[in-house]
């Protein structure tokens, strides 16, 4: 069984947004495209409260209920199944999907029988690269799905170096048109 992963395509990290991501709206499309050939999907939202630690690295963003903690209005999130919230105590950043503290993600896939995951999402350099390394340790086989993924580039050629991290502890990196079996992306 396999499943999608939807990483924080959230107003805030999206063109507009206090931290975001140049050509962060550029993956909804993909996205949206990909849900139909899968039966689980699955969405983190970066879920900070306001005093966190986490603001003191970064400028504030995805404060709890806010619209910037939104998703993105082209996302159609109707067809997400449930939504884990990271980051939400003012002491950790919880960049991976499954630090999440509402419920387990690990748990909640294991129980739909899900062996493969697929990643995407906002951004490739941080809670992308967090998640797609944690569902390798946690016995997923983990692709990512390059066209729908995009990065923060705080230095130059951090997306480089996150795909390439995440293909040495065994991620896949595959195209949205290898899923959707669609030439005309
Ligand atoms: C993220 C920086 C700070 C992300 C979250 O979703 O990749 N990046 N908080
Ligand atoms: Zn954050």
């Amino acid at each position: 069984m396999k499943a999608l992963l939807i990483v924080d395509v959230q107003n805030d990290f999206c063109p507009g947004g206090t931290l975001a991501v140049p050509g962060g709206n550029k993956v909804v499309p993909v996205i949206n495209s990909l849900m139909a050939a899968f039966e689980v999907i699955v969405a983190s939202k970066d879920w900070h409260p306001r005093d966190t630690v986490h603001f003191k690295k970064w400028p504030p963003h995805c404060v709890q209920g806010s619209p910037g903690a939104d998703f993105h209005p082209a996302l159609d999130a109707s067809k997400i199944q449930k939504t884990f919230l990271k980051g939400t105590l003012n002491k950790d950043d919880g960049y991976s999907a499954f630090e999440a503290t509402n419920d387990d993600l690990t748990h909640f896939l294991k129980g739909k029988g899900v062996t493969d995951l697929y990643v995407t999402g906002l951004a490739t350099d941080y809670c992308v690269k967090a998640s797609a390394l944690d569902a390798e340790k946690n016995g997923f086989e983990t692709y990512l799905v390059e066209d729908a993924v995009a990065a923060v580039n705080v230095r130059p050629g951090d997306d480089e170096r996150a795909l390439r991290e995440m293909r040495k502890t065994g991620v896949v990196l595959i195209q949205s048109s290898e899923i959707t079996g669609d030439g005309s992306m």
